[in-house]
């Protein structure tokens, strides 16, 4: 990697990432931008109602292409928009295994035609979809409202693929490159040529989204929640791509790619999900009209959305999920691409990563560590450097000659090992594990049909072919604890370099004309390679237990639908304030696409983070879902206990309050896997009709109960908090004073504290104590923090289970508990019939937030035993009651009564 420096940037002359395309040098990209809009017409006439919904032909003027328009209403208020080409001499790519099961769609209806229209609606009245004849436009509308208008700006654009074109006998390099038709079919960038197997097969199209002013998603960029205008610079690109030490507010594509797109206003939040794997821009205009001001004989102007899709191939396979609200949009996109794996509970502890721990013996002295600074922890993970020459699947024999040991000795502690598994393969004739997968035809091959073979860490390598479902059987059974020598059942696995990563590659990646399995041309393909190897080791993780654990597997690479399979990280981000601050708004991105297990490398990866930074750093880590230090190569050791004691005492706290707080986070994660819910939420997620929210990326929710305003710069005495909700009150986590909402406050903060607030009108759950890992843990005592809304209520639920198996799925191991509390009485009581759990778990504490009169007596009462008074404080000056030493079982019902 010679262009590649440690200092984030690269050494390239041009300056910038001069090795990654722009728009520009991308070829179907201009196609589309600069060409004329073509002209479509619906042919109305040509409609067909199905059980499925409807097809129509859509004929387009010039070329006379003629194309199938197929619409699905799903059950779940989705409306499916598939373009194909009517009569294809070939077929066309469409990504397979991210929509989990077909949608289950509703019989349409025809409401009215006229001569230049036809509405169809389900369920007859509420929804409505309008085909206009000419020009083709799809109008969306709800309670007869248009709320989306599919090719409203008429950028519709559908390459049909032809037939090659003839290259005369004497035909030679020179002369394809000067012919206009050739160059359609090969592409050059800098000394890379891509050869088009289909020749142009570009798709595009633009919707408009009505009223909306706001909008998110697309990950994954370095860059602000809310997505920009691209008017005034590059569109959105999503093309996943290795970015080591990427440029901070840039629409570069990252490492993994969620086409889903969330817009929001006040009475609405919408998605448009448009299923492509292959290199997709998109372009957003914000701006306002006065059309339907003007229809409505309103003077006010109505805000909109232009989006604009651009894809290389594929076909146009667009959702439109109506929401309306927050809650039901991730629902709606949750049925669609499936919900977050539930995460065995240690993965939701401190991770501790290094590139590399040197050897077996430095992996013990960093554990002893841990337990030396009584710092919790669950995991450590070990960098490319554990194998015998950057051969997966094997260890180096000096430095690791005894794996299971290791893994015994960490297991011992109920502590896990992970260590890495790139998808590139050493090219070693003498390597078993290659000549398998060589002999088995599980590597991609080049477009003259021989082995392709790259460059990366092993030097000269091939890349095993994930979109094969036979090589992703073979790759799960690499992780048979009897194939893969040394590995234990407490070993678990990070995937990296996925995108896939090729050194010397163009862009360093993989080139378009690869092929893979079924024929298909890696650019068909390129979004999903990280997805499928992701697949393929969360499968060998849960067979290698005989399918009774929960696997954890990590990936830098992604697509829609990997939440299915695991955890996602940010890559390589570099120590600095502005990388610590733009990890909040990608780590929201990714939570509002479904990627829900997601973090960034605390204190960053690349260079040196101060002391200070570092504990920022642990401090907002310690408050989002995926919690791992991890440091580069030529970087210096920064385990939690090298800074001194004040800044090992700072990082101990927000690690020890990170463990108190995984009752809560474990529930958010049942959430997350029941409902779609994200565990972190923009605030406007919980406050739709705030305007004051729409924009804010420096704050979020920890579900409904927890606002986290993290320190992101340095010298910092005072932090602005944003309280949403002029009606809402907030209590602060640390004074548990109460501060009502709908304003800006300004809180002073320590190197040991950030703005905590929970929410009035919730319950949250903390263990009384962090332990040493989340197994010991998971044996101590709970206290609950009510804090009251003005009425004087509050509630929330606990979820429990095993904290490792699939019993809570296939015996129903669990229990979820309901928290309420109103007129004076807090009762404990099951939150649905569904789920049986022996658990001891107690209740040890009370708190309750907002308690005006200081009570005379709390009495408990457990069924089917004698009512008691508990002891109590009250604290006048926050309004603040606690109830200690009470030891009632989470499984049993009871109730507190405050007299
Ligand atoms: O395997 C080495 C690193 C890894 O530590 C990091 O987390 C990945 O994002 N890997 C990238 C390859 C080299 C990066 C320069």
């Amino acid at each position: 990697m010679a262009e590649v420096s440690q200092a984030g940037v690269s050494d390239d002359p041009d300056g910038g990432n001069a090795k990654f395309k722009k728009s520009s040098h991308v070829a179907f990209y201009r196609r589309q931008m600069q060409g004329p809009n073509l002209q479509h017409r619906a042919l109305l006439d040509t409609l067909v109602l199905t059980e499925k919904g409807a097809h129509f032909e859509l004929l387009e003027s010039d070329k006379q292409t003629r194309l199938l328009l197929s619409l699905s209403p799903c059950k779940n208020d989705t409306v499916r928009i598939l373009i194909d080409e009517l009569q294809p001499i070939k077929a066309r790519y469409r990504v397979p295994d991210v929509v989990t099961a077909e949608p289950q769609c509703e019989q349409l209806r025809v409401e009215t035609r006229t001569k230049n229209s036809v509405t169809l609606s389900w369920p007859p009245g509420r929804h409505q979809v309008r085909v206009w004849h000419f020009p083709f436009q799809l109008e969306i509308l709800c309670e007869n409202e248009v709320i989306v208008t599919f090719n409203s700006k008429g950028k519709l654009w559908f390459e049909a693929i032809q037939e090659p074109p003839r290259v005369t006998s004497h035909g030679s390099e020179q002369q394809l490159q000067q012919d206009d038709t050739s160059l359609l079919w090969r592409e050059t960038f800098k000394q890379f040529v891509d050869v088009k197997a289909n020749g142009p097969s570009s798709i595009g199209a633009d919707l408009c989204l009505h009223g909306f002013s706001h909008v998110y998603g697309l990950p994954e960029h370095a860059d602000s929640l809310q997505l920009k205008d691209t008017r005034d610079g590059e569109p959105y690109r999503l093309y996943n791509l290795d970015v080591f030490g990427y440029e901070l507010y840039s629409r570069l594509g990252l490492y993994g790619s969620v086409p889903l797109l969330v817009a929001h206003k006040p009475d609405r939040t919408l998605g448009v999900f448009w299923l492509n794997a292959s290199e997709t821009f998109v372009n957003i205009h914000y701006s306002l009209t006065d059309h339907q001001a003007h229809l409505a004989k309103r003077p006010r102007q109505q805000p909109l959305t232009d989006v604009h899709w651009l894809s290389e191939s594929g076909v146009i396979d667009c959702m439109v999920l109506l929401g309306p609200s927050p809650q039901q949009l991730f629902s709606q996109y949750a049925q669609l691409t499936g919900y977050q794996a539930l995460p065995p509970l240690f993965a939701l502890g401190y991770h501790q990563c290094r590139w590399n721990y040197n050897d077996e013996a430095d992996v013990k002295a960093v554990d002893a560590g841990f337990d030396h600074h009584n710092i919790p922890y669950d995991v450590i993970w070990l960098d490319i450097e554990h194998t015998d020459g950057k051969r997966y699947f094997t260890w180096d024999p000096v430095h690791f000659p005894e794996p299971e040991n290791l893994q015994q000795h960490l297991e011992k502690k109920k502590r896990k090992l992970v260590v890495i598994s790139d998808p590139h393969i050493k090219v070693d004739p003498n390597w078993s594990l290659y000549c398998e997968a060589r002999d088995g035809g599980h590597f991609v091959k080049d477009r003259e049909g021989q082995l392709y073979q790259g460059s990366c860490w092993p030097g000269k390598s091939s890349y095993l072919d994930f979109s094969s479902p036979a090589t992703r059987a073979w790759y799960s059974r690499c992780f048979g604890l009897n194939k893969y020598k040394g590995s234990t059942p407490s070993l678990f696995v990070w995937n990296d370099m996925n995108e896939p990563s090729v050194f010397y590659g163009p862009e360093q990646t993989m080139p378009k004309d690869v092929v893979h399995y079924g024929g298909w041309e890696h650019r068909e393909v390129h979004n999903l390679y990280g997805f499928h190897q992701h697949m393929a080791t969360a499968e060998g993780l849960i067979t290698r237990s005989g399918g009774s654990e929960r696997p954890f597997v990590l990936t830098r690479s992604f697509f829609a639908g990997s939440q299915r399979l695991g955890a996602v990280w940010t890559g390589d981000n570099v120590a600095t304030w502005e990388y610590l601050k733009i990890s909040i708004p990608m780590l929201l991105s990714l939570s509002v696409t479904g990627i829900v297990f997601c973090g960034a490398d605390v204190g960053g990866f690349a260079q040196d983070p101060g002391p200070e930074l570092l504990v920022r750093w642990y401090q907002a880590a310690a408050l989002q879902p995926f919690f791992r230090g991890h440091s580069a190569k030529t970087t210096k050791r920064r385990e939690p206990w090298v800074f001194g004691e004040v800044v090992t005492a700072a990082i101990r706290t927000a690690i020890q309050q990170r463990y108190c707080l995984l009752p809560y986070w474990y529930t958010l994660f049942y959430q997350a896997h029941t409902c779609g819910l994200p565990p972190l939420r923009p605030l406007w997620v919980e406050f739709p009709k705030e305007q004051s929210t729409l924009s804010v990326d420096s704050q979020y929710m920890i579900g409904r109960a927890l606002l986290a305003c993290p320190v992101t710069e340095p010298g910092v005495q005072e932090v602005e908090v944003l309280l949403p909700g002029s009606d809402e009150t907030w209590y602060d986590i640390h004074s548990a004073e109460a501060y009502k909402g709908g304003r800006t406050l300004s809180l002073p903060v320590t190197l040991d504290t950030l703005p905590v607030f929970q929410r009035a009108g919730s319950v949250v759950f903390r263990s009384t104590g962090s332990g040493s890992c989340t197994a010991e843990l998971q044996r101590l005592p709970l206290t609950i923090t009510v804090g009251l809304n003005s009425q004087g209520a509050a509630d929330g639920d606990l979820y429990l289970d095993d904290g490792h198996s699939f019993n809570y799925r296939d015996r129903k191991a669990f229990c979820v508990r309901r928290f309420n509390m109103l007129s004076g009485r807090l009762l404990c009581r099951p939150a649905s019939d569904e789920g049986t759990f022996a658990c001891d778990t107690v209740i040890q504490s009370v708190i309750i937030l907002g308690l005006k009169l200081k009570p005379s007596k709390v009495v408990v009462h457990v069924s089917g035993t004698k009512d008691t008074s508990a002891a109590f404080q009250y604290t006048g000056s926050c309004s603040m009651l606690t109830v200690r030493s009470l030891n009632l079982r989470v499984a049993q019902d009871w109730d507190l009564q405050i007299i």
